[in-house]
């Protein structure tokens, strides 16, 4: 009796023990031999754990960061991303009608076809994709498929994050809107255009095409150029609307073949001491980089980056809420690569901080 009931009770204990244990994912992780990955899982070629024979896996999806409206997710690779034939990344919800959901593919996020970036100085790892649409303070799940050449798969963990709620002052700083406009634009082919607008009527557009600097700078079939307003804006935030304050842009890529592989966005300070600064990169806070599409459909993207995430192009740092409310006098409002003679046209609308 006794000793049934000592098996009765370390059986319970077992079972909590059980219970207890972490769940590891071994997907994605170092191996030297299979004995090093746990049953199903087989130490790949390339020295990852895989569920199958894949020669790249991925792992460790998470959210990086995530506004009101966008969640910019990351992961990692082990293997051999020119093994890559495509990534995938499906975002569901539990909430009905939920935006932003879906299965994304290269036809939303040209980015997810590629191992890397082309026109880089350097390859770039696409370890990183942005979804947009997204609804204000929602739960949202992701998970991500690498698929090979040869037709194997690998499946990461399933992600989850939180929108963030709408900040509470509804009145966001306008760069440019329909009752506001930069002070000029660089390069000056940059004009703002009646209707065709994101948001109510006008809006800025760009034509690689017709940029004296783009056709001038170089017999390279792909140019790089930063879109440049030139601003005068007194950002002073508190602690706390620092905290949940982003930049947002409707961006449209439209009329060419190809994507925005490599954009980048900033806002450029003054000096500590209020004079404009002569060497740009230690004012220049920056998000880099994100892949704009090129749609058919004439829809804008809407793209928000939160402020706290802009890093200093000289040194890497955040900007602070101090640095911010020295005084911008720059906004570049989607920098890309342009291949020459793509007959791409950009257009750009109700760009603000919101906070
Ligand atoms: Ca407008």
């Amino acid at each position: 009796m006794r000793y049934a009931m000592l098996v009765a009770i370390l059986l319970v204990l077992g079972a909590a023990w059980a219970c207890d244990l972490p769940e590891i994912d071994f997907t994605g992780k170092k191996c030297k031999s299979s004995d090093s990955c746990p049953t199903p899982l087989l130490c790949g070629s390339e020295g990852c754990c895989h569920p199958g024979p894949c020669k790249l896996s991925v792992s460790n999806l998470r959210a990086d960061w995530q506004t009101p409206n966008t969640i910019r997710w990351v992961w990692e690779t082990c293997g051999d991303v020119t093994e890559l034939a495509e990534y995938t990344l499906d975002v569901t919800s539990d909430t009905p009608d939920a935006g932003g959901t879906g299965h994304y593919t290269r036809a939303e996020n040209p980015e997810l076809a590629r191992g890397t970036l082309p026109h880089g100085d350097a390859p770039i790892p696409v370890l990183a994709t942005i979804t947009t649409g997204h609804t204000p303070g929602t739960v949202y799940r992701a998970v991500l498929t690498a698929k090979t050449g040869n037709g194997c798969s690998s499946t990461s963990n399933q992600a989850d994050k939180i929108t963030d709620v709408p900040p509470l002052n509804a009145k966001p700083i306008v760069i440019f809107g329909d009752d506001r406009a930069p002070l000029g634009f660089e390069p000056d082919n940059i004009e703002i255009v009646d209707g065709g607008g994101a948001v109510s009527h006008r809006h800025i557009e760009y034509r690689p095409d017709t940029d004296p600097q783009l056709q001038g700078s170089g017999d390279a079939s792909v140019a790089f150029q930063n879109l440049r307003a030139a601003v005068s804006i007194d950002a002073n935030l508190t602690p706390g609307e620092f905290d949940g304050a982003y930049v947002e842009v409707y961006v449209r890529y439209a009329n060419g073949t190809e994507a925005g592989w490599w954009s980048e966005m900033w806002l450029r300070t003054v000096l500590p001491d209020g004079s404009h600064c002569a060497m740009s990169d230690e004012c220049l806070y920056r998000f880099e980089a994100y892949t704009i599409p090129n749609v058919t459909d004439g829809g804008y993207r809407l793209y928000q980056f939160p402020l706290r995430k802009l890093t200093n192009r000289a040194n890497g740092a955040p900007l602070t809420r101090e640095a911010l409310g020295r005084h911008i006098d720059q906004v570049n409002v989607s920098g890309t690569t342009f291949s020459r003679g793509s007959g791409t046209v950009v257009s750009l609308d109700g760009i603000s901080i919101r906070y």
